[in-house]
Formats: structure tokens, sequence, C-alpha cells
């Protein structure tokens, strides 16, 4: 099932001529209307009208999440504010927040593409949806809201928290698809498990989760407790908010709206593009935003690119899921290794919970890494070989699976932080 069959099988040619159309466009815009894309172009002496092909935008160069924080708030907008009908901003975890906008259209087609990761993901006319998202500033709550309105299913916006209830709502109502971030969903799974509900009482079938990174493990899990089909989808508000791109059922890669975004993956310390096919840093650049273009936007998201064509016969290409930001990236000892991937590693072996914190310290020149994992009930009832036995064990997979060295520490079932939004499994005491 396709939202828009014509744009999502579009022939690569078109869609080849059609971003061309669209960014040449997009830049005459800013230049018009962005003083600070005006004066960057400038200062390199590109005229919007010189674009010849779609390598010509390699010439620009790249905007980054401080240009955003030094335009506080509507520096970047390039419509006047009466044109703009709904703002956003990301929460601002590392400083200031930044503020985006969008225009009419600009809701419209966020709503479309929202739509088509519903539809690619399963979600139909007849499909009762619970956003579990935090509503507000956020862009998520409001972004599937209007998706899942766009494909006609029943909205129930929940909002984040307040677990039990969201449960009871999910029984009552009868929800088949939520939607929220997977350590949410996580914890709605748990806390289910811990009423006594028999999953057999829902009628759930969907699972749709995004916005933070999460292993394939946390997928197989969270689709085994909840009996779902749990698919990824992936976005940022700099650039809209989700409906950048999504997975379809065969889930092997998210579709990325190229007629509305185009991609390049460049390697984060020479900023030169990979080879196709190769990790890197994902940067985007809008084609069709009005309030709020972005021109070649760093996102710091680690991802490759796969070229081959999918099954579901959609011709938009995919991108592997987020293997994690390059900010998050942990370097233990000398070894790069990011939390989803030691999260794959754990929840692998048998007497774990699926919840962890990892706790980074300095000691002299290396840094060392703790792992503090939730063991099962089980497990401390036993005798003490057992959980000794059992943090061995994390260890050797550690070391022989991530080549990292690390120290493990077991607690109890529900000691560590359970989260309503994005989980924050990391603490670094490096940075204090
Ligand atoms: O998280 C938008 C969103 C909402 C996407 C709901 C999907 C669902 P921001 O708060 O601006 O926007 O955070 C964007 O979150 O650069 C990634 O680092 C991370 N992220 C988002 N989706 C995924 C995902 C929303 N599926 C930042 N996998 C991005 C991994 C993700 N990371």
């Amino acid at each position: 099932m396709y939202w828009q069959p014509d744009e999502e099988r579009m022939d690569r040619k078109d869609l080849e001529q059609l971003q061309l159309e669209r960014l040449e466009s997009t830049l005459n815009r800013v230049y018009l209307n962005v003083p600070f894309y005006r004066k960057k172009f400038d200062a390199i002496g590109f005229n919007p009208d010189d674009l010849r092909s779609l390598d010509d935008l390699r010439k620009l160069p790249f905007t980054v999440k401080d240009d955003l924080r030094a335009n506080y708030p509507y520096g970047l907008f390039a419509v006047p504010l009466r044109e703009v009908v709904r703002v956003h901003a990301s929460s601002g975890t590392t400083g200031m927040s930044t503020v985006v906008g969008y225009t009419k259209n600009d809701i419209k087609t966020w709503s479309d593409l929202v739509a088509r990761i519903l539809t690619a993901a399963g979600v139909t006319a007849d499909d009762v949806i619970q956003i579990s998202f935090n509503y507000g500033l956020f862009t998520g709550a409001f972004g599937l809201h209007y998706g899942a309105e766009r494909v006609g299913a029943s909205v129930i916006p929940m909002s984040a928290g307040n677990t039990k209830r969201q449960i009871k709502i999910m029984q009552d109502f009868k929800t088949t698809a939520l939607v929220g971030t997977p350590s949410y969903a996580m914890l709605i799974a748990d806390t289910m498990m811990e009423m006594g509900i028999n999953r057999n009482s829902l009628s759930l079938k969907w699972g749709l989760f995004g916005a933070e990174p999460w292993s394939d493990a946390m997928r197989k899990e969270l689709q085994e407790k909840l009996k779902i089909t749990a698919t990824d989808n992936y976005g940022l508000s700099e650039i809209m908010g989700p409906g950048v791109a999504g997975e379809c059922l065969a889930r092997n890669g998210l579709h990325i709206a190229e007629d509305h975004f185009l991609v390049e993956v460049v390697d984060p310390r020479t900023l030169q593009p990979v080879a196709p096919g190769e990790v890197g840093e994902l940067v985007i650049t809008t084609l069709t935003k009005e309030a709020f273009p972005m021109i070649r936007y760093r996102t710091r998201d680690l991802t490759r690119i796969i070229e081959e064509p999918c099954s579901c016969g959609r011709t938009m290409r995919r991108m592997v899921r987020v293997m994690g930001r390059t900010d998050d990236m942990l370097i233990i000892r000398g070894v790069n290794v990011f939390p989803q991937q030691i999260e794959s590693v754990l929840f692998e072996i048998e007497g774990t919970e699926p919840h962890y914190q990892i706790v980074i310290d300095r000691k002299g020149a290396l840094d060392d890494a703790l792992v503090l994992v939730e063991a099962s009930e089980k497990i401390f009832f036993d005798e003490m070989k057992k959980q000794t036995e059992l943090i061995e064990t994390i260890k050797k997979r550690m070391a022989s699976e991530l080549g990292i060295s690390v120290e493990v520490k077991l607690v109890e079932k529900k000691s560590l932080e359970r989260f309503e939004g994005k989980a924050k499994r990391v603490i670094d005491n490096r940075k204090l």
C-alpha cells in the first residue's frame, strides 16, 4: 500500500529532474529571503541561477545547529511571520533551543509525508492510533497526529506519561497502533506485564517507533512483548520532524522522502562525500519547505544509503537505521562504540532485562565504562556464583563482539530510570 503511489514509485531520472528544479527554487528562496544564506552565497560568489546539476550543491557551505542558535528565534525563517501557522522547537538539551516554523503548505506536505510512513508501516483508515509522544513544542506528537488524520485513522491524542491510563485506554478504545519512542513502548510493555494484563485483551497490531536510536534486538523484544509488527521512523525538527524517512513492511532500511529532501552522506572529519553505501554523517537539504528551508544541514546522525531497490516497489532510496549520533559516540580505551551496540549485545544475553545505563569516567588518560544492567529477579535469588557468571558473560561478549573492555554491575529490576520520551542511556562524567 502506498499513500502517494506516483511520487513514491517515481522513476529515478524523473526524480532527479524534480529535485534539481526544486533545489533551484529553494536556493533562490533563501537567497532572496534569508540574509544568513545570502551572505554565505555571496562570500563564495555563488548565485542560485548558476546551479546546473545536483552536484553543484556541494559548492555550498554546510549549516549546523549553532547557526540555528545564532539566529534564534526567527532569523532563518524565509517567510514573514504572518505566513507562519505553526512553530515548534527542539528541547535544547545542549543549550539554547532551536525554533522552526511551518506555513500552511508546509503543514500539508508534512501531513502527507507522515501519511506515507504510516501507510508504509501498515496503518490504514481502519486503525485506531494512540499517539504516546509528548504533545507540545516537540514535533513528534503533532507530526504523527496530522499524518494519521490524513490517512483517516482514528487518532487518540494520548501524549506521553500516565502509563497505567495509557494501557486502560488501549484496552477500552481498542487501539491497534501505538506511536512513541521505543523506550516508552518498552515501559508500557513492562507495566502491562506487572499489572498482569493479558496481551490478548488488547487489539494492538502495529508499533511505530522513532525519535531515538534503538537496536534490532530492542525491536525483537518489543514485538514479542506486545505482539506487534514494529517499524522505525526517522526525522528531525530542523528538517521537518517525523516523516523524513520510514520503514516499509520489508523492514530493511528506511525510505527517504527524496522528492522533498536531498540527502548526502559525508565523512564527518573531512566533510567529503563517502563512497556509495559507506557509513557517514547524513546531510539534508530541504526541497519544498517554505517557512524554514535548510541548506546542507549536518544532522550528526550516522547512517548509510542502500542503493538497491526494495521489494515493496518504492523507488525512494533507503537509509539503514541510524547507528548513533557523532556526538553520542563513545571512545572506550580508543575503541569507538555507540550505546545501541552495547544494547544489542546486552539484549541477547539470558538473565538480563532490557534496561541499562552506561557511565563513563576518565581515570588518568583512559576512559572507563561501567555498564549497569538490570538482571532478572531469579539471578538475585540464585547463589552468588550465578551473578558472577552473568557478569563474566557480559564482559566477554562486549570484548569479543565490540572489542571493548567494560566493567559490569548487575542491578535489581526497576532500579534504573525509565523514560516516557527519549531515553538517556549514557552518563558521561568526563563532561562534568
Ligand atoms: O525526534 C523527530 C521525530 C519524532 C522523529 C518522532 C521520529 C518520530 P528531534 O527532537 O529534533 O526530532 O530529534 C532529532 O533524534 O537527529 C536523531 O539523532 C534522533 N532520531 C530521530 N528519529 C530517530 C530514529 C525528532 N528513528 C534527532 N532512530 C535526530 C535514531 C533518531 N535516531
